[in-house]
């Protein structure tokens, strides 16, 4: 089952379905946010608001659910406007998860992010345990989900797992108020040939991944043997760090009358300095296999590749 809302919600439901068959998965959404289309028909759906426990606790005995993939969650730049919704949607929406699971024996899967590392982190080849003192609502609420759910699996024996997300890719789901959103938004003003302009300054480094390697973190993850598990909430994960002006650099090669320019946000751009330049995933690579496929060159053809077709029939 998947949570209501999240950067990757639906991306996740049709990978889950292409792994384990459609009428084993269930959507999760929230009113006025209907499955549509191939999502609407591979398989049942229902609402599923993670501030609503009953009505969780419900759908987990209706399908006789094994497994909450809990994406629900406000990103970093919505939530820094709506604190007190980030907040209920993101603990007091996990402790209802997580409640449900431990009564129904479900495991679960909540992302963390490199939003959960702050301006005291080392930056460079951020390890995996380190210091974590974010300055946004959301990297505060995503420590908190970290330990909660550590909390959860060494009190009740919950099986509680998770990555720390980077900036996510992709074409299939659109920027949704995060401050790796521009890395998205780019390949959109590319490909309709219009100019970008770029929120985030020349020099700032974050780490990001293609969705594709996105979607297969969190099944590898779940898939794990749970022996092998040193670490669990949550995992670095890591495909590629750049700057604006290298993702630039990279699309111009493809379209060399592409223009950017630079006007700083400064909400996003204090956000993304507080966040590490690279992250460490070593720990992921060792505990369960974690590798990634997509880097920036191999990323940028597809995402504009597809893009172009997708935009195309628009
Ligand atoms: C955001 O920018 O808020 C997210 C994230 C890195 O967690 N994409």
């Amino acid at each position: 089952m998947i949570g209501s809302t999240g950067q990757i919600g639906s991306e996740l439901t049709t990978e889950l379905r292409n792994c384990y068959g459609g009428s084993n998965v269930v959507a999760g959404y929230i009113p006025g946010a209907e499955p549509k289309g191939a999502l609407a028909e591979g398989g049942p759906a229902a609402i599923a608001d993670v501030t609503n426990g009953e009505q969780l606790t419900e759908i987990v005995k209706k399908y006789d659910i094994d497994t909450i993939y809990n994406l629900a969650a406000l990103l970093s730049v919505v939530a820094e406007q709506k604190p007190r919704l980030a907040w209920k949607i993101g603990i007091d929406g996990l402790w209802n998860v997580l409640e449900v699971a431990r009564e129904n024996h479900c495991a679960v899967f909540t992302p963390s992010s490199i939003g959960s590392f702050g301006p005291n982190t080392p930056h460079e080849l951020t390890p995996q345990d380190t210091i974590q003192r974010p300055k946004t609502i959301y990297g505060v609420s995503k420590v908190c989900t970290e330990l909660l759910s550590d909390y959860y699996f060494t009190k009740y024996g919950v099986d509680t797992r998770s990555v720390r997300f980077p900036g996510l890719i992709s074409y299939v789901t659109p920027p949704g108020g995060g401050t790796t959103d521009y890395a998205v938004d780019i390949f959109y003003s590319a490909v309709r040939g219009e100019k970008f302009i770029c929120p985030i300054a020349q020099g700032t480094r974050m780490d990001m991944m293609y969705m594709p390697d996105a979607l297969r973190a969190c099944t590898e993850l779940m898939e794990a043997n749970p022996d092998k598990l040193i670490h669990r909430n949550g995992f670095n994960v890591t495909a590629m760090s750049f700057p604006p002006e290298k993702i630039y650099a990279e699309i111009r090669r493809r379209k060399p009358d592409f223009k950017m320019e630079y006007q700083v946000d400064p909400l996003k751009q204090s956000i993304a300095e507080s966040w590490p330049d690279s992250l460490d995933d070593s720990a992921a690579r060792e505990e369960w296999g974690w590798h990634a496929n997509f880097g920036l060159a191999s990323m940028t053809r597809d995402m504009l590749e597809k893009l172009e077709e997708k935009l195309g029939k628009e």
